[in-house]
C-alpha cells in the first residue's frame, strides 16, 4: 500500500467524536419530566443556526448584505441577515411545537404560538449586525425557560419577564472562522464546531472554564467621554497600568468567547450616550451572564448580578460587565471605591 493510501486508511478510520445530537441524547437523563422535547428545542436551534451559517457563507456572492431600509424596536437598521435570521429560528421553533413563545430582538412583542409547548425563547438571532457588511465575525445568543402560565393559557409578558436565574438553558453560535455552538442547561458549559463537510456540531470544546484572571479588557472606548462611573475610568487605567491587552470587535458574542476562552472582561457600561447601557438584558446579557456563572466567571450590572435583575421591559437594556472572577472583583473594588 502507498503511503499516500495508507495516510488515507487511516484519516478515515479515525473517530469523528461526540457529535451534538448524540451529547444531547446522553444528558436526556438529566431532564427526567421533559426529555425529549428539551432536547428536540435544543435539535431546532442547532438546525436553523446551520441554515443562517449556510446564508452568512454566501453573504458576499448574493444580495442579502446591506440594510433592508427598516429599523427594529432599539432603533437599529435592521440588516437583511438580521431578517432571514429571525425568519429561520422563528419558523423551526413554531414548527418544533415544544416552544410556547418566543420574543426576539427584531420583533417588538412576543410571539404567542398557541400550542402545547412549555418552553419560552427569547432570542438575538443576528448579534452584531454592525459587522455584517465587513464580513466579521457575528453571532445568534439564545435562552431558555419554563412557561408561567398554565398550558393552555394565552401567553402574557409574565411569561417573558423572567429573571435570568430561572433560565433552563442558554447559549449562542458563533458565525467566526468556524461554527460554533456553546450552550448550558446549567451543569457546565460545552462548545460544539461546527463540521461543514458532514453537517454536525462536533463536541471540541467539554466543560470550559472561565480562567479566573486574564490579561484582555475589553470595550469600546470611544464612549469614554461619555462615561459617568468614574470608577470604571478607573479600571480601564488600571487595566493599561497593567499592561492588559485592549480588544473589542463590536461582535459580542465573539467578544465574549474571546474572553471565555482566553480569559477576560467586557465592559459595556451605562453612559451620557446610554443611560440605561446599550445592550439588551433578555436577549445578549441573560445568556451571557448563564454561560459565564457556568463557566466559573461572573457577570453584573455595576451593581448587582445580571441574573438577579428583574426585567419589566422585553427590550429593556443593561449596564453589562462580564468576564473573569478576579478581573469583576477589581471593577466592583473601583465602583465601590468611587
Ligand atoms: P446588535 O444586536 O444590534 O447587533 O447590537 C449589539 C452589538 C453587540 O454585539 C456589541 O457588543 C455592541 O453592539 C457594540 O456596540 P458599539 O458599536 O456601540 O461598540
Ligand atoms: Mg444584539
Amino acid at each position: 500500500m502507498t503511503p499516500s493510501l495508507q495516510m488515507e486508511k487511516s484519516r478515515i478510520a479515525l473517530p469523528i467524536g461526540i457529535t451534538l445530537d448524540r451529547f444531547i441524547k446522553s444528558k436526556q437523563t438529566e431532564y427526567p419530566s421533559a426529555a425529549g422535547e428539551f432536547s428536540q428545542l435544543l435539535r431546532d436551534l442547532a438546525l436553523a443556526s446551520k441554515v443562517v451559517n449556510r446564508e452568512i457563507n454566501k453573504a458576499g456572492l448574493v444580495d442579502i448584505m446591506g440594510n433592508i431600509g427598516q429599523q427594529n424596536k432599539g432603533g437599529d437598521e435592521q440588516q437583511k441577515l438580521d431578517v432571514l435570521a429571525n425568519i429561520r429560528f422563528t419558523r423551526a421553533l413554531s414548527k418544533g411545537g415544544e416552544v410556547a413563545g418566543i420574543v426576539s430582538e427584531e420583533t417588538e412583542d412576543f410571539i404567542d404560538l398557541k400550542n402545547k409547548g412549555k418552553y419560552i425563547v427569547a432570542i438575538d438571532p443576528l448579534d452584531g449586525s454592525s459587522n455584517i457588511d465587513v464580513n466579521v465575525s457575528i453571532g445568534t445568543i439564545f435562552s431558555i425557560f419554563k412557561r408561567k402560565s398554565k398550558v393552555g393559557q394565552p401567553l402574557s409578558k409574565k411569561d417573558f419577564l423572567q429573571k435570568g436565574d430561572c433560565q433552563i438553558a442558554a447559549g449562542y453560535i458563533l458565525y467566526g472562522p468556524s461554527t460554533m455552538m456553546v450552550y448550558t442547561t446549567g451543569n457546565g458549559v460545552n462548545g460544539f464546531t461546527y463540521e461543514t463537510t458532514l453537517g454536525e456540531y462536533v463536541l471540541s470544546h467539554p466543560d470550559m472554564k472561565c480562567k479566573t484572571t486574564g490579561t484582555i479588557y475589553s470595550m469600546n472606548e470611544g464612549l469614554t467621554s461619555y462615561i459617568i462611573n468614574k470608577g470604571i475610568t478607573n479600571y480601564i487605567a488600571l487595566c493599561k497600568s497593567r499592561d492588559y491587552s485592549g480588544r473589542y470587535i463590536g461582535s459580542l458574542v465573539a467578544d465574549f468567547h474571546r474572553n471565555l476562552l482566553k480569559g477576560g472582561i467586557f465592559l459595556y457600561p451605562s453612559c451620557k450616550k446610554y443611560p440605561k447601557g446599550k445592550l439588551r438584558l433578555l436577549f445578549e446579557a441573560n445568556a451571557l451572564a448563564f454561560i459565564v456563572e457556568q463557566a466559573g466567571g461572573e457577570a453584573s450590572d455595576g451593581s448587582k448580578p445580571i441574573l438577579k435583575i428583574q426585567p419589566t421591559q422585553l427590550h429593556e437594556t443593561t449596564a453589562l460587565f462580564i468576564g473573569s472572577k478576579n478581573m469583576m472583583k477589581d471593577l466592583q473594588k473601583c465602583i465601590n471605591k468611587n
